[in-house]
């Protein structure tokens, strides 16, 4: 009983359908490291906006780190082992996030997770993310671990079917959600983004999608 009170008020994992782990400020302790992290890979590897097979420009700027990045062109959406860019390899995962993923998934009940691609996701004010599937991955067992940095924003959550009415999620700077079992093939977006400043990313959300692509 006690330990229940103590559970709710102190959430420390929230499901948030079946599969699905939000783990509200689970990468705080690690951001001394994080962030310099991501800033110094930014900095080396500009985020790009790229082009959808339908033709549109993505209003998020990506960059990838990894064996595999996540690309989209003309031909189609995929992983690629270089930038597309600039035909150079992504750089490697640095352990700070190997180890943050790891532990996360852990957490949700996923071991041994070992991702080979890291989406780094750059949301200006304005920027959002339509209601789609993650379907370009080889293997569907393995989850997923999302990492908020920055402004928050609200996460659209639907279900297996597009008309699925989404749930809202606030997810704030720090924040961890693990989207595995039935979850990982959920219809999900990110509604645009409200300008403001954060302390760290100064005006910007940031996103780390972390997947076992190949
Ligand atoms: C739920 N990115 O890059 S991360 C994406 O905030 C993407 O940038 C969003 O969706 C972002 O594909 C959301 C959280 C996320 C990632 C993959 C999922 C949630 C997911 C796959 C299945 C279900
Ligand atoms: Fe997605």
């Amino acid at each position: 009983m006690t330990m229940d009170l103590f559970t709710e008020q102190r959430p420390h994992s929230i499901a948030i359908a079946e599969g699905a782990c939000w783990l509200p400020g689970f990468a705080l302790p690690e951001m001394h490291a994080l962030w310099p992290c991501v800033k110094h890979h930014l900095t080396a590897h500009p985020p790009q906006q790229m082009m959808t097979p339908m033709g549109y420009v993505m209003s998020v700027q990506t960059s990838s780190m990894g064996a595999l990045g996540w690309v989209s062109n003309a031909q189609g959406y995929g992983y690629s082992p270089v930038n597309p860019s600039t035909n150079v390899s992504w750089p490697p995962l640095p352990p700070v996030i190997l180890q943050l993923a790891a532990e996360a998934a852990g957490k949700a009940g996923y071991d041994q997770f070992v991702p080979d691609s890291c989406l780094i996701n750059v949301y200006a004010p304005g920027c959002k993310m339509g209601l789609h599937q993650d379907k370009d991955e080889q293997d569907f067992t393995q989850p997923i671990v999302s990492v908020s940095l920055g402004l928050p924003a609200t996460f659209l959550f639907g279900g297996s079917k597009r008309s699925d009415k989404p749930v809202k999620i606030p997810l704030q700077h720090g924040d961890v959600v693990v989207w595995g079992g039935a979850s990982r093939r959920f219809y999900h977006g990110v509604s645009s983004v409200k300008a403001g400043t954060h302390s760290v990313t100064g005006n910007c959300r940031i996103n780390l999608t972390l997947r076992k692509a190949g």
